[in-house]
């Protein structure tokens, strides 16, 4: 039976894409692409071959984004802008779909409307965004946060630990490596951005629902939390009055689990709290840990929930302090609301699937992504496609090319219901 997707996007050929950019990974930690690697700069290659043999006019915008844009038809009066995209950069021993499979989608968009002569009456811009994953200088979603116009000076300004700058980086591969000064010139022209993207979680195929239409994208905040106690000689410190600055910190991690477990159980709305990066000094076998670093990653879609976490996690975290006597200082390092998607696209997406005959539910998204920051700018929409169990940043990370098939279809029919 023909597979109605089947008439919009081919299998074989995202099932090619995406083994392609699979082969481009640290040989030794399948799959690692990070952004500003040596394997990013291969998969920029790469893609902008393909978008060039698909008639794309290819660009690196300031934030150092690579675009491909089909343009309108000379004739069209002052055309609008969509923008379909995601991201090729991975987090470290990653999967082979989460960006990819978005990226991949709006080239299928394109070869679809180039194998229909179809032309539309507005810019189409396929997009991958600069270095979405959390990186070494602590901030994700580089090329959409500065197209939203806020990639700031002082992130710009931060230097990993083998002394690269970000903003040096962004220019090496093509940026300008400087802030904006606001977000994009042309914004009030964007019509629509939209991205595919693997769940990441397993509410689709738990469901077996084929689209999930995103409505909404949680605050992400990010905390550093850092733990000074005394190190000594793990031989002769008396255990009476150790200021031991890992036996603090570990109070203060399930302190954390507990009060984001207590708080999760009220909200409806999505609410995790994780500390999932920890560095203890000096880190000897036979010392007592003098110091601990660690970092508090917060997703909330309720901003409530958020700033009552944060309120008891510094009440508990004195309160440890002052019984172990160690210092606990909480910095914030990064904070974002919760980003609404769009509506009327919301709609849009909906009827399409709809119209494909595909089943679809609304959900809210647990991770973060580049539509986050666009919806600052543009109406912003994102359709999520089933992933295997729900894994994702790890190489078991799986979907199916039918499955991107299926959501690159919902994306084009959502092109030509805009295009009337
Ligand atoms: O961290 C995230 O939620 C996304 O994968 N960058
Ligand atoms: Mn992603
Ligand atoms: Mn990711």
């Amino acid at each position: 039976m023909t597979k109605h997707f089947n008439t919009y996007s081919e299998p074989n050929r995202i099932a090619e894409a995406v083994e392609a950019l699979a082969e481009l990974t640290e040989p030794q930690r399948p799959f690692t692409r990070l952004v500003f690697s040596p394997e990013f700069s291969r998969a920029r290659q790469w893609l902008q071959e393909r978008f060039e043999a698909a008639g794309l006019e290819c660009q690196i915008d300031a934030g150092g984004s690579l675009i491909g844009t089909r343009k309108a038809p000379a004739a069209s009066e002052s055309p609008g802008k969509i923008i379909i995209g995601s991201h090729v950069d991975t987090v470290p021993a990653g999967g082979r779909f989460d960006g990819i499979a978005g990226v991949v989608a709006g080239l299928e968009a394109i070869h679809f409307l180039n194998a229909q002569r179809i032309d539309l009456p507005f810019d189409l811009e396929i997009v991958d965004f600069l270095g979405e994953e959390l990186n070494v200088w602590g901030t994700s979603c580089l090329g959409s946060r500065h197209m939203a116009g806020l990639l700031t000076d002082d992130i710009l300004d931060r230097v990993d630990q083998d002394g690269r700058r970000l903003g040096d980086e962004i220019e090496r591969i093509g940026g300008t490596g400087k802030p904006a000064s606001g977000p994009r010139p042309d914004a009030q022209s964007i019509l629509a951005c939209l991205e595919l993207h693997i769940e990441q979680s397993d509410r689709l195929e738990t469901d077996q629902i084929d689209i999930g239409i995103v409505t909404d994208i949680p605050g992400i905040s990010r905390y550093s939390i850092t733990v000074t106690g005394s190190a000594g000689h793990s031989g002769t410190t008396r255990m009476e009055g150790r200021r031991d600055a890992l036996v603090t910190a570990s109070d203060i991690i399930m302190t954390a689990r507990e009060i984001a477990r207590s708080i999760a159980a009220q909200d409806n709305r999505h609410f995790v709290a994780t500390i999932g990066r920890i560095e203890v000094y000096p880190n000897g076998a036979a010392t007592v840990p003098g110091e601990v670093k660690m970092i508090l990653d917060l997703r909330a879609s309720n901003e409530h929930s958020r700033d009552m976490f944060m309120e008891q996690l510094h009440a508990a975290s004195l309160e440890t302090s002052r019984r172990e006597s160690c210092d606990v200082g909480i910095e914030r390092i990064s904070e974002a609301s919760v980003a609404h998607m769009d509506d009327a696209l919301r709609q849009r997406l909906a009827r399409s699937a709809d119209h494909l005959g595909l089943s679809h539910i609304n959900l809210s998204s647990g991770a973060g992504h580049d539509m986050a920051h666009m919806s600052r700018i543009a109406p912003s929409a994102m359709i999520f496609i089933p992933c295997k169990g729900g894994l994702s940043h790890c190489p078991e990370e799986l979907t199916t090319p039918d499955a991107i098939a299926r959501g690159s279809a919902v994306l084009i029919r959502t092109l030509l219901d805009m295009a009337g």
